[in-house]
């Protein structure tokens, strides 16, 4: 096992393979076992191309030996922000083939993010977009070089600039003529090794890296698409960033090529292009977070929709949600309005996946997270003391398993905290079980806000605010909104004589180069931060503060003779 990650003891390993949830397969195997099984089908099918299973085995291999002729070798990082292209896929698998471990980020992490993980993980290549909106990545690869000189390899998914490669360049690059195929059969990594790295959602100032194996990963993806009804004649839409966890494997495009059925790449965030690639391919199976479950039921729905968004989405059959809570009103919706089955997926990058089934009760399903994907999964929900709750109560969700990873990369203080002695993973998720045994997400521990799933931690924005010269203490906490779920608020306190508004705020942030997601969306300035009973800043009180303000400012907007029962403002 790699430096800096934790292997699961050897009597677990022992049973996972036993009970057939560990195969001892690479990720790269997959390919050939897919190309063999599946052959002419259609693999993928993006803006610009459709790829049969061969042909996705030959450009994947095409790649991987492109990936050693420049010098890769086994265990060297390269750290990924590609978009939803089919490169992301070719590349994937391709590190997969030749143990080159991606290092999964996202497209609008910037500077601050992408050096930080580029240094932490000691990437050796980074693969990124020519530009999106206006962003040149290429730009930001020459930053990267000129504080990390060990960046070798700069890989550009589009038009490539100097020094760096191009991937059009090395698809259209027979090296298979020149090179012996042996060359991967050599490569071929262990698939009790790490295969690559996810990030943490984040509660520590700095984003953390989740190894996942390759026994590990393959059997998460076809776990998960044994409880979502995925088969050969699946059609599946990827709209979140290709790079998270849900569409990459749980059960996502990954369980999707598993089953021999097809991964349909979309790049656009306007509803009009996704529901015209629906129509259009036939999707019957799509990963949304909350918020954009909900902004396609808008769209769908009565007159207000618009003549672009009119297309038929009866194909549609199971509509996955997940990466934070989706609420039992707009959960009770979907069938109404999208005419297709919800499945509530409460998972996390660590590890442990929930579903609700897809011949679960309809009370069920609108109502809880679903339950562990795997008889393997083993949980426990906990009281302070990690003592077990009476079902039905609430308590924080402890988790191990064939897939639970038993520690981050290289941070072994962390993980005494993050892990129980017994291996748990302490999720920070407080929840409880249904009456049937399946869970219900009720809130969280940790200090992070989840911004439509988009995880913020409180703690490194906070940390940044420090920063400001003009300010004396900062606490960052979630906004209640109807839309994304949260947003962030930060709460400050200034130096004496010192102003502050959000525009200066964003500016001073906006120039530390982070992901705009992160940016607070209000700022409260106060005199003095509220303290609980041990000294700590109290963010419950700070979270009741907004909430309360939101709530006082909303009725206002509403008006009087709207809302007559309403208490006065
Ligand atoms: C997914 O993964 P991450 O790593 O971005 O975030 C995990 C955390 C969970 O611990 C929980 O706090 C929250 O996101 N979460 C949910 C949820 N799904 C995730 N909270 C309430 N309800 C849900 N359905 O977010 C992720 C990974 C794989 C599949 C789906 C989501």
């Amino acid at each position: 096992m790699l430096e800096g990650c934790t292997p699961w003891p050897a009597e677990f390993a022992e049973r996972y393979r036993r009970h057939g949830y560990w195969r001892d397969q690479t990720l790269g195997d997959l390919v050939d076992i897919w190309a063999n099984a599946y052959g002419d089908r259609v693999a993928l099918i993006s803006a610009t191309q459709r790829v049969t299973y061969v042909e996705l085995r030959r450009r994947i291999d095409r790649l991987a030996l492109h990936l050693l002729r420049l010098g890769l070798r086994p265990t060297d990082r390269m750290v990924i922000q590609l978009a939803n292209v089919p490169e992301f896929i070719y590349l994937y698998y391709a590190c997969a083939r030749v143990g080159v471990l991606p290092v999964m980020t996202l497209p609008p992490h910037r500077f601050a993010e992408i050096s930080y993980l580029v240094n932490f993980s000691g990437a050796v290549a980074y693969a990124a977009p020519a530009q999106i909106k206006g962003f040149d990545y290429r730009q930001l690869a020459r930053e990267l070089r000129q504080v990390v000189p060990g960046l070798t390899h700069v890989l550009i998914a589009g038009e490539a600039a100097r020094g760096m490669v191009s991937f059009d360049e090395l698809l259209a690059d027979p090296i298979e003529e020149r090179e012996p195929p042996e060359r991967l059969v050599a490569a071929r990594p262990d698939p009790s090794d790490v295969a690559l790295f996810l990030l943490s959602g984040g509660t520590t100032g700095l984003p953390k890296l989740i190894p996942r194996t390759h026994n590990d990963y393959e059997y998460n993806s076809r776990a998960s698409g044994a409880v979502s009804g995925i088969g050969p004649d699946t059609v599946y839409l990827v709209v979140l960033s290709i790079a998270h966890n849900f569409p990459l494997a749980s059960p996502g495009l990954q369980s999707v090529l598993q089953a021999g059925g097809r991964v349909v790449l979309c790049d656009s965030t306007d509803l009009a292009d996704q529901f015209a690639l629906i129509e259009r391919e036939g999707v019957t199976h799509v990963a949304l977070v909350p918020a954009l479950a909900i902004r396609w039921m808008e769209a769908s729905t009565g007159d207000r929709v618009e003549a672009s968004r009119r297309h038929d989405l009866s194909s549609l059959r199971v509509l996955q949600v997940g990466g934070a809570r989706l609420n039992p009103e707009p959960a009770a919706r979907v069938r109404p309005t999208l005419g297709c089955q919800l499945q509530q997926v409460f998972g996390m990058a660590e590890g442990l996946l929930n579903y609700t089934r897809l011949d679960d009760s309809e009370e069920e399903i609108v109502q809880t997270q679903g339950r562990p994907c795997s008889p393997g999964d083993e949980f426990r929900i906990v009281d302070e003391a990690d003592r077990d709750v009476p079902p039905g109560e609430l308590g924080s969700l402890l988790t191990r398993g064939p897939y639970t990873i038993r520690g981050y990369y290289n941070v072994p203080e962390h993980n005494r905290r993050a892990f129980t002695a017994d291996g748990f993973y302490r999720t920070g998720d407080v929840v409880r079980l249904s009456p049937r045994g399946n869970l219900i997400v009720e809130g969280r521990e940790k200090d992070l806000i989840n911004r439509g799933g988009e995880k913020i931690s409180a703690e490194e924005i906070e940390n940044l605010i420090l920063g400001h010269p003009g300010v004396s203490n900062a606490a960052v906490v979630a906004m209640p909104d109807p839309l994304l779920g949260e947003r962030t608020c930060a709460y400050v306190v200034p130096k004496p004589d010192a102003t502050l508004d959000l525009a200066g705020l964003l500016r001073f942030l906006e120039a530390k180069q982070i992901a705009r997601f992160k940016l607070p969306e209000r700022l409260e300035v106060v005199d003095s931060l509220p303290l609980t009973t041990v000294g700590k800043v109290s963010k419950k009180d700070l979270r009741e503060d907004i909430a309360r303000k939101l709530a006082a400012e909303t009725r206002l907007a509403a008006g009087p003779n709207l809302q007559p029962g309403a208490d006065p403002p």
